[in-house]
Formats: C-alpha cells, structure tokens, sequence
C-alpha cells in the first residue's frame, strides 16, 4: 500500500512532483468486508433455496439481529436508507414543511422533496455539527408539521432537545441514523428514539449490506404501515391496502449484513484504533481540528472529520484537499457545499445562505479522512505526517498550488 518516499520535507510532497505517497488509491469510503467464506456460504444457500427476495429468511434473520443488537421492538429492512426515509415520512403522515439541517447529506433533503414536501433548512451548532434546537423553534410555522435530527458522523443530535420542541410544539420528530448504527445517546443506542430512526447500510458505511437500510422503532402500528408501504401496499396475495413502493432489501443484502454484523466489534475496533493514531498523528498541528468522539458513550469512530482553519494554519481545506489528492488519499468535504446550495433548493431558496452562517463556515473547512479496514497504523501516520508537513510549510504550499502544482 504504501510507497518508499517518506514525506518528512517540503519537497517530498507530490505537488511538487515527486512520487504520491500511496501507489493505490485511499478511499474514505472502502467498504468494510467480513468474513468471505460465510458470506459465500450464505449466497450459496440462497441460490439453493431459489429465494432471492421479497420477505426472505435471510432478511428475517438480518432484521431480527438489527433490532436486538440496537434494542428495538422492530426493524424493517429496506433497499436502501434513502428509500427508507421516504417511506417513514409518508407512514408518518409528514405534510408541509419538514425542518431538517442544510448541513447533511442530500438525501436527507430529498427524501422530502420527492414527495413534494418543503425541507426548511435549520443551522447548526458549529461545536457539534448538529441541528440547532434553538433554530428549529425559530423555524416552526403553521404548515410546519416534523423535524428530522440528523446525528451526522454518527454523533448523536440533542435528541433531549428536539424532543421537547416536537412534544409542545405538537410535531412528528424521526431521526436520520444513516452514520448511527452503534453509537449511543445517555448510554442507550440510537435507534430507539422519536418516532423512528432510520439507517444506512450502504457500502460505504461501517456496517453494509451492498446496498441497505432500514427504519427502527418501537411503535408496533408504524411498523406494520411501513412493511406494507415498502412492498406496494400489499397486505397477502391480491390485497393492496396503502400506496406503496418497492423498497424491500434483497437476499443477498441481508447475507451481506448478517455477515457483516457478525465482525461489527472487529470493524468498530478497527476504527477506534484508527481515530486514535489519528488524534496522536494529528495533535498539534496549528488550524487542524479532529472532531472529537465521546468515549464516554458507545461509538462506531467511522468518520474521520477534521476542521481546518485557515486563520490559524496559514491553508484552507481545499488546499488541504489537494496536498492529499495529490498523494492519493482522497479525502472527502462532505457535505459540501450543504443542501441549500444544491439544486432545487439552492433555485427555492436563494437566500437561503444568510440564516444559516454556521453551515455556510463549516462547509468551507471540513474534511473527512479515509478510516476503516483498509487503513492502518503506517498509512495514518504518512498521512498526518503529510498534513504536518503541508501546514508547516503554508506559504510555499499554497504558492506550489497556485503556480499548478499537483
Ligand atoms: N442520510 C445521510 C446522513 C447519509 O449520509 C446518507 C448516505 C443517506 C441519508 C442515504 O443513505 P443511502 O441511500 O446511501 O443508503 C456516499 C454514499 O453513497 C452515501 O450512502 C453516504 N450517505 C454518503 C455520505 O457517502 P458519495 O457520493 O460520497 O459516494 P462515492 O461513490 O463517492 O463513494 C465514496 C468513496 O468510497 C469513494 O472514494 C469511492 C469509495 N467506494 C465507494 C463504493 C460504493 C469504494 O471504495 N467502494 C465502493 O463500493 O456518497
């Protein structure tokens, strides 16, 4: 994985044309894989079975693990986590303006406006990168009918908060878990809390299933309604009861997750261990932030988010960016450059960017770093070491790039 060149000096980097210092690529979103052969086995079985989807044993099983090992009455798989939001905005009967971060993966704003309802993008607090509960209050008016917490990165939201605000302000309240498979709110893991939490399981999540998600939640009826609105509404052979979609996960998902979930301690140990050797490899570098993981509480450290600020490290993140890509390690600015500056919203709301000054900063300075169990030790420290070198040398640095280099 890694090349010869060690990059102690200015000059080693390969802006400056020298080698990358990773022959291959580094992803931040190289998916986790289990175990092979059990995940073989599963496959082979199925294709023995000839049952490859729709309400299948493998997605049974997958389902029944996931609420177990988050501690809810029920998971309902689904083909993927954006599909999975829909679905819960329709069963929850979500009309009007539904109150979500501009700071998220678009996803999260599209699953509304697919259904031709209003995301109204709320600011963040700048220390968490969550939704503002004291915005979101600000933001209710009458057509106002939930709000979406988002626990980005995996962090969970103030859900104490939002819950307060949704119970007096009469408001549905679910939650975007897409990053929280794992990590715990007050000692409890996400997937219990509002009305229904929902998470992705796609491949470049910790724990994936290809393509996946699901919605969780303790409330027996709601499931009930989104098992039949993910398979078009059928309720047995000819009976179609709702409006529905195709959102089922299939077999070979579920084989995937049931793999998956068997080394879920394995990957999150991985990942501890990375975010440790990033936080030694990254400490006292002037701009450069590591977001921190609370230990105190259950985690699954998959993202990797730094801050970079410009006024005290002398680069802007997509200097940074580009030192990096330079040297392989692709490292991502999600989610630049927020929703509200993504198409249709940035047309709706073209002012948007004037309420919402904490994501329009920190869009301009986060960057999230490749960590999973294609990283390790050595590539960790070449790459802080890279982002040491960068930063000590800002001048020459942003000179070399602005004369080309790369
Ligand atoms: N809500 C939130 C808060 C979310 O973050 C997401 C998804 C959702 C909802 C919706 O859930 P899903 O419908 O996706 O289940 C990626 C993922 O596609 C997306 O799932 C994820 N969030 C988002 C944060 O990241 P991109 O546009 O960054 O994907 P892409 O293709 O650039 O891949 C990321 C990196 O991973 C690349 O460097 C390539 C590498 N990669 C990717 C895949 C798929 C691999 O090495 N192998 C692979 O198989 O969106």
């Amino acid at each position: 994985m890694l090349n010869s060149s060690v990059k102690s000096r200015l000059e080693d980097l390969a802006i400056f044309g020298r080698p990358p210092s990773f022959v291959e690529k580094l992803h931040v979103g190289r998916p986790n894989i289990g175990d092979r052969k059990r995940l073989l086995a599963r496959i082979n079985d199925m294709l023995d079975r000839n049952w490859l989807t729709n309400d299948g044993p493998y997605v049974r099983e997958f389902e029944r693990r996931i609420a177990e090992f988050v501690g809810v009455r029920h998971c309902v798989a689904m083909c993927n986590g954006t599909v999975a939001l829909e679905i819960a905005i329709r069963a929850l009967g979500l009309a009007g303006e539904v109150i979500v971060p501009s700071f998220t993966f678009v996803a999260t704003a599209h699953a509304l406006q697919w259904q031709e309802l209003t995301p109204v993008f709320c600011d963040i607090r700048a220390a968490t990168h969550h939704i503002d509960p004291a915005q979101v209050e600000r933001m209710i008016t009458p057509r106002t009918t939930g709000v979406i917490g988002v626990h980005t990165w995996g962090r969970p939201c103030d859900i104490d908060a939002l819950q307060a605000i949704a119970r007096r302000r009469n408001l549905q309240l679910l939650f975007d878990a897409a990053h929280g498979l794992g990590c715990s709110y007050k000692g409890k893991l996400l997937g219990g809390f509002g009305r229904c939490e929902v998470f992705s399981f796609h491949a470049t999540k910790f724990l994936n299933t290809f393509e996946g998600g699901a919605i969780v939640t303790n409330d027996d009826d709601l499931a009930e309604k989104m098992k039949l609105m993910r398979n078009f509404g059928f309720s047995g052979y000819d009976n179609v009861i709702y409006i529905g979609t195709n959102g089922k996960m299939t077999e070979a998902c579920a084989a995937m997750g049931l793999t998956s979930l068997e080394s879920v301690e394995q990957f999150i140990e991985t990942n501890r261990c990375n975010y440790r050797a990033y936080r030694r490899g990254l400490k006292g570098i002037p701009g450069v932030t590591l977001i921190a993981c609370n230990e105190e509480e259950r985690a699954n450290y998959q993202y990797i988010v730094l801050e970079i600020n410009e006024e005290q490290g002398g680069l802007r993140r997509d200097e940074l960016v580009q030192v990096l890509m330079a040297e392989n390690v692709l490292a991502r600015r999600y989610f630049f450059p927020g929703c509200h500056r993504m198409e249709p919203y940035r047309s709706y709301f073209p002012h948007a960017s004037l309420i919402l000054p904490e994501t329009e900063q920190l869009c301009r300075r986060v960057m999230v770093l490749p960590n999973g169990t294609s990283v390790d030790e050595p590539a960790i420290d070449r790459i802080c070491e890279i982002i040491r070198v960068a930063t000590a040398n800002a001048d020459a640095v942003k000179s070399q790039l602005s004369a080309g280099g790369s």
